[in-house]
């Protein structure tokens, strides 16, 4: 047995499947969790001294590479002045002030801990403050693990086929309407079928929950209208996106301005970091400005906010990081097409600028419900060949890749040899 396996089995005796967030274990692609010991750069090493090149970077988080050196260093300048103080800081305001510059749309902003903490919070600030009870979700999109989000939700929820999960009340779930991404029409009738009772509409302007999946050409305009027309805050859920497809996230991208936003991942630098902020009309509705409760110990922590700030000041500094990006989405993508073309195989890429998915169906994906039409069995076997070949990627077919800056010309060639060969291994098996 490898370390991994070893650690793993005894993982399994003490955590709920041996990991602390579901779609770690490896279930949909079977095989055992690769431990990780450590990383630098473009690189993994696990517990056996394995190295693996990264494409899922902590699922989006570590884009500057692992281990960026001025992420480090204001992290160890940090923790020499104690980890948490549970009273404000000078970093808190220098985080939100760099935050409302980098996304315009942010009038001001709420530090919490997680991606989850800032999706629950922005729902409840937008029903506190249009007094209207339901949202409006789309299927496949994952919004965290609050209970008004685990309704046809994406990402570990679909990959362990649990997209309603047990033990969210029915009441819960009444609130909460979904509709097809991509479906304005649907979005249109699930707003006059509930009319003046939606508070939201929720989305990941780009998905990367179910597979990168792009919104087609009018959508979030769409969308936009739609809230502009029945009074509904728009919500960006950008995660995954924000102060990646963009300096300013998607909506820089894509030229839309949603009421609120919520942030995670890149946002932290690696350490646990989330934020939602939006019109300050409506944020002002949050405690202790106005009556919307929503409080955590950690919020703002000194050691996390100096990693924030560190890693989007690099980004705000350097827009060529955009650019490169742009150039490894590119490159990485025209080699997987070529490798797809080369063994026959009509299969989808769905990619925008350092995301992409490789989608093992022939169909064009849009919606959750073409997302299902992948050959799960296959995508194992062609995640295990690659991981066989030293290539880390996300062990689930409903995840989006997320590159880092840290990927070299020499490492996107290798990258892309070993789907060559993954492809093979893939319809071989
Ligand atoms: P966290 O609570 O995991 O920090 O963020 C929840 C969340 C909210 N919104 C979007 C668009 C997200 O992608 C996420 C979390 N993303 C997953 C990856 N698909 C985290 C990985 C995991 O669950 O282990």
């Amino acid at each position: 047995m490898t370390t991994s396996e070893q650690l793993f089995e005894k993982a399994k005796t003490l955590i709920p499947g041996g990991v602390n967030s579901p779609v770690r274990a490896f279930r949909a692609v079977g095989g055992s969790p690769i431990f990780i010991k450590s990383a630098k750069g473009p690189y993994l090493y696990d517990e056996d001294g394995r190295q693996y090149i990264e494409l899922i970077n902590s699922w989006g988080p570590m884009i500057l590479g692992h281990a960026f050196e001025p992420v480090e260093k204001a992290v160890r300048d940090a923790i020499q002045h104690s980890f948490s103080f549970g009273a404000p800081t000078r970093k808190e305001v220098e985080m939100a002030e760099l935050i409302t510059t980098m996304v315009p749309s942010v009038e001001k902003v709420r530090m919490v801990n997680s991606g989850t903490e800032a999706t629950m919070a922005a729902i409840r600030v937008a029903r506190g403050f249009t007094g209207r009870d339901k949202m409006i979700k789309f299927e496949g999109c994952y919004h965290g693990h609050g209970d008004s989000f685990l309704i046809a939700a994406g990402s570990g929820a679909m990959t362990m086929g649990i997209p309603d999960s047990p033990g969210v009340t029915k009441a819960t779930a009444a609130d909460t309407l979904t509709a097809p991404f991509n479906d304005l029409a649907a979005v249109e009738a699930l707003l006059d079928n509930n009319h003046n009772q939606v508070a939201a509409i929720i989305l990941e302007p780009v998905v990367g929950n179910m597979g990168c999946v792009l919104p087609e050409p009018g959508f979030l305009e769409g969308i936009r209208d739609l809230c502009d027309r029945h009074g509904v805050v728009l919500i960006f859920d950008e995660v995954m996106t924000g102060f990646r497809l963009a300096k300013g996230g998607a909506q820089e991208r894509f030229g839309i301005t949603p009421d609120l936003t919520t942030m995670g991942k890149i946002i932290g630098g690696g350490m646990p970091v989330g934020a939602y902020g939006g019109r300050a009309d409506i944020m002002n509705m949050v405690s202790p400005a106005g009556p919307v409760y929503q409080a955590g110990t950690l919020s703002g922590n000194p050691i996390a906010m100096s990693a924030g700030l560190a890693m989007l000041h690099h980004l705000n500094d350097h827009p060529d990081v955009y650019t490169r990006l742009e150039e490894i989405g590119e490159k990485l993508t025209v080699g997987f097409r070529a490798g797809l073309l080369k063994a026959g195989l009509n299969y989808t890429i769905n990619h925008i600028g350092s995301m992409f998915t490789l989608f093992m169906s022939e169909r064009s994906i849009s919606n959750f419900t073409d997302a299902k039409t992948c050959d799960l069995p296959a995508f194992g076997r062609y995640f295990h060949a690659m991981l066989d070949r030293g290539v880390y990627l996300a062990p689930s077919q409903f995840e989006s890749l997320f590159m880092s800056v840290a990927l070299t010309d020499a490492l996107i060639d290798q990258v892309i040899r070993a789907n060559e060969e993954s492809l093979q291994v893939m319809m071989n098996n």
